[in-house]
């Protein structure tokens, strides 16, 4: 068993008991991490915090990543309470729904400006802040998608993202090895959650998805948690700049 009581994790990107965020914390719960959880504004404060509370020793914390005063105060915050910081996993994502439907080629300046903002920059914006806290060394997990590398209509400005999301990866692994702080994504099939809900033909998707993969199913957010956990973990401790995929092995077909 994998064993990281005395270890602290912030998750980031809570929005209710589907959001992969909520599979991550509770696999990292379950080894004994401390857990700080985040999720992004009033709205979803009452459903998140519900969720927290049941989590003994977990606590919640509102911070909007686009806002860079709420990343520092939330980081302040966190190094009064808990002093070090062990892991930071980033469960974020964002484009206007707009410019995730109809031809990629009408992409929106806004649309392409937001989804990188919330769903890339948000992720330098935390390791940097989370950085020094990591003082005995850090794993950095952020989730990205198959989408950046190979079509999926629809995703259109989302895979730019991830792709963007991807490279990013790989420049805070280098940035970051010399303190030991290793940064991975993990490349999750599609699963059923608030951010995938607005998405039309998300069922036929999922179902396609199964067809294909050689497991035959959908992979759901604790296996997900799963792989978070492994990357918290020593077991992964010369695994950095990788992307690791979590989708039932979809993505190594041709046909
Ligand atoms: O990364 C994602 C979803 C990201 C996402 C979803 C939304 C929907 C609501 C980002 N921004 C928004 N904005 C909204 O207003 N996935 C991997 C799930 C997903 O999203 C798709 C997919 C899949 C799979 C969009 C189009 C096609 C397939």
């Amino acid at each position: 068993m994998i064993d990281l009581t005395g270890r602290t994790a912030v998750v980031f990107g809570l929005a209710n008991k589907r959001s992969i965020a909520w599979g991550i914390a509770l696999k990292l719960h379950e080894a004994g991490a401390t857990l700080a959880i985040c999720y992004q504004n009033e709205r979803l404060k009452a459903e998140a915090q519900s969720l927290i509370d049941e989590l003994p020793g977990a606590t919640g914390f509102q911070c909007d990543l686009s806002n860079d005063q709420e990343i520092n105060s939330l980081f302040i915050t966190l190094k009064e309470k808990y002093s070090r910081l062990d892991v930071l996993v980033h469960a974020v994502a964002f484009a206007p729904p707009e410019d995730l439907k109809g031809a990629f080629i009408n992409t929106s300046r806004e649309g392409f400006r937001i989804a990188h903002e919330v769903s890339v920059y948000s992720l330098i914006a935390v390791a940097r802040a989370a950085a020094p806290l990591m003082t005995e060394g850090g794993s950095i997990i952020t989730l990205t998608y198959f989408a950046a590398e190979k079509v999926v209509p629809n995703y259109n400005v989302m895979a730019l993202a991830k792709a963007s999301l991807e490279a990013t990866v790989r420049y805070l692994a280098w940035d970051l090895g010399s303190k030991n702080i290793r940064v991975n994504a993990i490349s999750a099939g599609p699963i059923k959650t608030l951010a995938a809900r607005g998405i039309g033909a998300l069922g036929d998707m999922l179902k396609a998805a199964a067809d294909r993969a050689p497991l035959h199913r959908n992979v759901d957010q604790l296996e997900v948690g799963g792989a978070a956990l492994f990357l918290s973990s020593p077991l992964s401790s010369a695994v950095t700049g990788e992307i690791i995929y979590v989708d039932c092995g979809y993505n190594i077909m041709g046909f």
